[in-house]
C-alpha cells in the first residue's frame, strides 16, 4: 500500500453555496471531481498531520463511494485518526455532536440535505470546523480559490474499509474508527431534555404522535430516541428506513413535500403532535392536531418556553435568526431582555454568536432550529424541545401557539419559491429590484409606508467580518416586510425566494388564513419585482 500523487486539472464550478458544494450526482462522478474538492479543502485547512477527522453522510446514493475516497485521501494527507459513522451514516447534527464530543479537528459531511437523492439526484459535501459548525466564509473562499488552481492530489491505493461493522481498522497508518451513528447523539439529547416527563407523556395512552423520517437519515435516530428510549409505541416513526434514493421522495419537511404526514395531521382522527425531518436530519416541521406551526413561530415559542427545559433553565444568553425569518422571536427577546441577532441566511453565520455565548437559541424560516448544544441546526432536538414543552404544559399544540400570539402578537408569514428559473432571468429580476431601492423609502403602497429598502449587509459582531448583498429588504413602518433572495442551495437554474411578513397585535384578527391575511403584500411583492413579466411564472412552485 502506498500514497500516490495524481495529476488533475481544475473545475471552475466548485464554489461552496449556502451549505457546502451541492451538485448532481453525475457531476460528482466525473473523474477527479470529488478528489479535487477534498484536496482543496484539506489544503485550505493547513497542516492536517496527526489530526482527527469525522466523516459521515445522510446515506444517499454515492455516500459510501465518496467516503472510501475521502478516507484514502485523509490518510495521504496525514490525518492520524478518522471517526466514521457505521455504514457511512451520520446525520448533520450527529456529525456536529461527534466532532465536539471527540474534540476532532473537523468533519466532512456528505449531504445535499432535502434535495432529491438517487443516481439522478443530488449529492453534496461540506466541511465543519472543530467547533462542530460549518466552515466560515474565509475557509469556503479558500477552498474555492484552491479548486481553481489545483494540479494534483494525494491518495492512498489501499483497499476499501469495511464500514458495516463498528470497530477499529487501519488504513495506511491511519486509524479508522467505525462508530455507532446514533449513540453519542441520543446520549446528548438525554442530557438536554426531561426524558422522564416526555416518557410519561408518550406512554400515558391518550397522547399520540407521528414522526415522518421521509426515508432519509433520521429514521434510526428517531426510532432509538422516540420509540426505544422514550417509549413511544412502535410505528410512531413512519418511513423510518433510510434509502439511497429516499424512496424517490423529496425529504423537505414542509406542507408541500411531507404530504403523508400533513394528510394525517389534518384529518378527523389526527394525532396530537406531528413532526418531520429532512434528508440529513437538521430541519424540522412541527404540527399539532389540524395545525401547522411556522418555523419562525416555533423558534419564538421555544425561546418563550425555554425555562421548561432542563438545559436552558439557567436562562438564554440571546437569540439569533436569519434575516428573512419572521421577527416573532425578537419580541420574546425584548421581553426576556436578551440580545436578538439578525444574520444572513446560512447556519454558518450563527457559529461565532454561539461560540461567544451571545446566542443560545437560533433559527431560520427554512425549517431550521437549534441551540448551543452543537453547531448545526437540529431536527430531532426541535421535536424533543416541543415534546418537553407539551409534557410540562399539558396543553394541545394549538393552545400553546394561540396563547403565544395573544401574548406577543402574531407575525403572519409566508415564503413563495419560484424554482428552476433560468439564471439570467433571475439576475435581471434582482437587478430590477436593486434599481428601485434608492427611491423606495418614503413611498406609500395601500397605506403602508416604506421605512427602508436595501440589500442586507451583515457585520459579525464577534470577528467584524462583513457579508454583503444577502437579500433585498423592503421594510414598512409597523414592521411589515417583503424580502427577495436567490437561493444558495439549488442545483438547477436559480430559485427565487420571496418572504412576506405582517404583524398583527389585534387578537380578533389573528385567525385568518395566512395567504389571505398577506394577500395585498403578496400582490405588492409580485408587482415590485415584476415576477410574471420577467420570469413568465404565474404562481410559485412551493409555498411555505
Ligand atoms: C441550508 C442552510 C440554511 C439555509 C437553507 C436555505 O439548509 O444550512 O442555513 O437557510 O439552506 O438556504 P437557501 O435559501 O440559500 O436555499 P440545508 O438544510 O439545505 O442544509
Amino acid at each position: 500500500m502506498a500514497f500516490m500523487t495524481v495529476q488533475t486539472a481544475p473545475f471552475d464550478d466548485q464554489k461552496p453555496g449556502t451549505s457546502g458544494l451541492r451538485k448532481k450526482v453525475k457531476t460528482f462522478q466525473q473523474a477527479h471531481y470529488l478528489e479535487n474538492f477534498v484536496q482543496s479543502t484539506f489544503d485550505a485547512l493547513g497542516d492536517c498531520h496527526g489530526q482527527t477527522l469525522v466523516v459521515g453522510g445522510d446515506g444517499r446514493f454515492y455516500n459510501q463511494t465518496a467516503i472510501q475516497i475521502i478516507l484514502k485521501m485523509a490518510a495521504a494527507s496525514g490525518f492520524r485518526h478518522v471517526w466514521v459513522g457505521q455504514n457511512g451514516i451520520l446525520s448533520t447534527p450527529a456529525a456536529s455532536c461527534v466532532i465536539r464530543r471527540y474534540q476532532a479537528f473537523g468533519g466532512i459531511i456528505l449531504s445535499a440535505s432535502h434535495n432529491p437523492a438517487g443516481e439522478h439526484g443530488d449529492f453534496g459535501i461540506k466541511f465543519n470546523m472543530a467547533n462542530g459548525g460549518p466552515a466560515p466564509e474565509s475557509i469556503t473562499g479558500a477552498i474555492f480559490k484552491n479548486s481553481l488552481s489545483i494540479s494534483e492530489y494525494q491518495i492512498s491505493d489501499s483497499d476499501d474499509i469495511n464500514l458495516s461493522e463498528t470497530g477499529t481498522q487501519n488504513l495506511d497508518g491511519m486509524t479508522v474508527e467505525v462508530i455507532d451513528a446514533v449513540a453519542d447523539y441520543a446520549d446528548l439529547m438525554a442530557e438536554l431534555f426531561d426524558f422522564a416527563a416526555i416518557h410519561k407523556l408518550l406512554t400515558r395512552g391518550d397522547f399520540r404522535m407521528r414522526f415522518d423520517a421521509m426515508h432519509a437519515v433520521t429514521g434510526p435516530y428517531a426510532i432509538e430516541i422516540l420509540e426505544k428510549r422514550l417509549g413511544a409505541p412502535e410505528g410512531t416513526v413512519i418511513n423510518g428506513i433510510p434509502l439511497p434514493d429516499f424512496g424517490e421522495g423529496h425529504p423537505d419537511p414542509n406542507l408541500t413535500y411531507a404530504e403523508e404526514l400533513v394528510e394525517e395531521m389534518f384529518s378527523a382522527d389526527a394525532p396530537d403532535f406531528g413532526a418531520a425531518s429532512d434528508g440529513d436530519g437538521d430541519r424540522n416541521m412541527i404540527l399539532g392536531n389540524n395545525v401547522f406551526v411556522t418555523p419562525s413561530d416555533s423558534l419564538a415559542i421555544l425561546a418563550a418556553n425555554a425555562d421548561l427545559v432542563p438545559a436552558y433553565r439557567g436562562g438564554l444568553k440571546g437569540v439569533a435568526r436569519s434575516m428573512p425569518t419572521s421577527q416573532a422571536v425578537d419580541r420574546v427577546a425584548a421581553k426576556l431582555n436578551i440580545e436578538a441577532h439578525e444574520t444572513p441566511t446560512g447556519w454558518k453565520f450563527f457559529g461565532n454568536l454561539l461560540d461567544a455565548d451571545r446566542a443560545t437559541l437560533c433559527g431560520e424560516e427554512s425549517f431550521g432550529t437549534g441551540s448551543n448544544h452543537i453547531r448545526e441546526k437540529d431536527g430531532l432536538w426541535a421535536v424533543l424541545f416541543w415534546l418537553n414543552i407539551l409534557a410540562a404544559r399539558d396543553l394541545p399544540v394549538v393552545d400553546i401557539v394561540e396563547h403565544h400570539w395573544q401574548e406577543y402578537g402574531r407575525n403572519y408569514y409566508t415564503r413563495h419559491d419560484y424554482e428552476a428559473i433560468p439564471t439570467e432571468q433571475a439576475q435581471t429580476l434582482m437587478q430590477h429590484l436593486e434599481h428601485q431601492l434608492a427611491d423606495l423609502p418614503g413611498s406609500q403602497f395601500d397605506g403602508r409606508k416604506v421605512q427602508y429598502a436595501d440589500n442586507f449587509s451583515y457585520r459579525d459582531p464577534v470577528d467584524n467580518s462583513v457579508a454583503d448583498k444577502q437579500g433585498i429588504r423592503i421594510g414598512f413602518e409597523g414592521g411589515d416586510r417583503i424580502i427577495y433572495r436567490l437561493s444558495g442551495t439549488g442545483t438547477e437554474g436559480a430559485t427565487l425566494r420571496v418572504y412576506i411578513e405582517s404583524y398583527q397585535a389585534d387578537q380578533n384578527k389573528q385567525h385568518l388564513d395566512t395567504q389571505q391575511a398577506l394577500a395585498d403584500l403578496i400582490e405588492l411583492a409580485e408587482s415590485l419585482a415584476m415576477i410574471r413579466d420577467l420570469t413568465g411564472r404565474t404562481a410559485p412552485t412551493v409555498i411555505t
